[in-house]
């Protein structure tokens, strides 16, 4: 196969993304994707849109029907202590997000890397990344019953938490930071109307709640389960009615029931992987980090880490400065803590720990408290969950 600029690893929402500024910027890649872009589609994820990633999909020319389809949301909902509260992103730091689903976010970008003529190869299997520390690295697959191989500048690691791109990176070099948190998220999708206009957070004495969706007709909702959960034993109905039992007084007459379209459990982990470069492999996205979703984080973590590598790349290629490329694990990291630590947060402030103490249970109570009396805790609540700069 002919070399190269840049192969990109996994066509989720990083790599398309990635691939797709890097096309508009005269950079040449491959895509390696290991599924078929039917499964890619079908995964149910994120759903808020920090305002970097909307101008991320304007910038890469994806953003025409999000900004037709897509919800801005000026605040959300919050009910803690028994207290449904609003924060108010607009008046706090006037900033807003989109509800735009994951979903046809990746379709977008498909579509659009479709209409580039760029390569991507699906159900290309047994990704191999060899020399990295070469300034030609390669990358081995199977495709179609062939093994093939293709030669680079760089390869860009957006293959999320399972992929090969992480693992490649020697032990000895690679530290890990996890906390894996001691219950899941159990979510249902349903062609149903929201139960109110912006997103709802609980903390409830149950567990945990969210109210979220993806059109004025479709909705989606989790709740806080237990990692022993089986979904086989969560009929729809039992779904509604505990999350029902989570909701705002005033909501519970609102919910519309129906059909689920999708339900799953997602555990929840927060995660970094550093150094996010090794040689001329840079991890984007899942490859590199994971945040609990209390956060909205996860996606809008890929799109950021996808615009330093885009910035890099293009000084790289166009102005012949490896500056961008010296400094982009560093600069990537940065806001990935940030957001961790917000997600952390977040997860803490909403969550039941099964096995807390008096004390911290106390702390916990103190610090909803804490944040509804204080203008300065909402606003630093609002200006993490519309996005840090970049
Ligand atoms: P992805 O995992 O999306 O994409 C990686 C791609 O690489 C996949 O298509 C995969 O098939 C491919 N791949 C993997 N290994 C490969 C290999 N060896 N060779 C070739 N290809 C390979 N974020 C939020 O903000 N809000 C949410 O509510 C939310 N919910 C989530 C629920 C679940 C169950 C999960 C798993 C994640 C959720 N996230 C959420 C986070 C999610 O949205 C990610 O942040 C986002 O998908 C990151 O995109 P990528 O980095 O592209 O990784
Ligand atoms: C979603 O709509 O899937 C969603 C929204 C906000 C979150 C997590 C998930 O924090």
């Amino acid at each position: 196969m002919n070399p190269v600029s840049v192969v990109i690893i996994g066509a989720g929402p990083s790599g398309l993304l990635l691939g797709q500024l890097l096309h508009k910027a005269g950079i040449e890649t491959m895509i390696l994707e290991q599924r078929t872009p039917d499964y890619v589609l079908s995964r149910i994820r994120a759903g808020v849109l920090e305002q970097g990633t909307v101008n991320l999909m304007r910038e890469a020319g994806c953003g025409a029907r999000m900004d037709k389809e897509g919800i801005v949301h000026h605040g959300t909902g919050i009910m803690a202590n028994g207290v449904l509260h609003r924060i108010d992103f607009q008046t706090l730091v006037g900033k807003s997000v989109m509800v735009y689903g994951q979903t046809e976010v990746t379709r977008d970008l498909m579509e659009a890397r479709q209409a580039s003529g760029a390569p991507t190869l699906y159900e290309a299997e047994h990704v191999e990344l060899l020399d990295l520390e070469q300034d030609q690295p390669r990358v081995r697959f199977h495709h179609q019953g062939q093994v093939k191989e293709i030669s680079c500048d760089f390869i860009a690691g957006c293959d999320g938490f399972h992929g090969v791109s992480r693992r490649s990176i020697p032990e000895t070099i690679l530290k890990t930071y996890e906390r894996v948190y001691p219950f899941g998220w159990l979510g249902i999708l349903a062609d149903t109307p929201p139960v109110d206009e912006e997103l709802i957070y609980i903390n409830d004495d149950r567990g945990f709640a969210l109210c979220s969706m993806r059109s004025p007709t479709r909705s989606r909702y989790y709740l806080q389960c237990g990692l022993d959960e089986n979904i086989d034993a969560w009929s729809d109905d039992k779904f509604w009615e505990h999350l029902k039992a989570r909701l705002p007084d005033e909501h519970q007459n609102r919910l519309v029931t129906g059909p689920s379209i999708e339900k799953s459990i997602a555990p929840l982990r927060s995660f970094v992987a550093e150094p996010m470069r090794y040689g001329r492999l840079f991890l984007a996205g899942d490859a590199a980090h994971i945040v609990p979703p209390t956060g909205a984080k996860g996606l809008n973590l890929a799109a950021s880490d996808v615009y330093y590598l885009w910035q890099a790349l293009s000084e790289f290629y166009q102005r012949g400065s490896s500056h961008g490329i010296e400094h982009y694990a560093d600069r990537a990291l940065a806001r990935v803590w940030k957001a961790e630590r917000f997600s952390w947060w977040m997860t803490m402030l909403l969550h039941n720990f099964p096995d807390m103490s008096p004390f911290e249970t106390k702390m916990l109570r103190a610090e909803r408290d804490y944040l509804f009396s204080s203008q300065a805790a909402m606003t630093a609540l609002a200006e993490n969950y519309v996005g840090l700069p970049y």
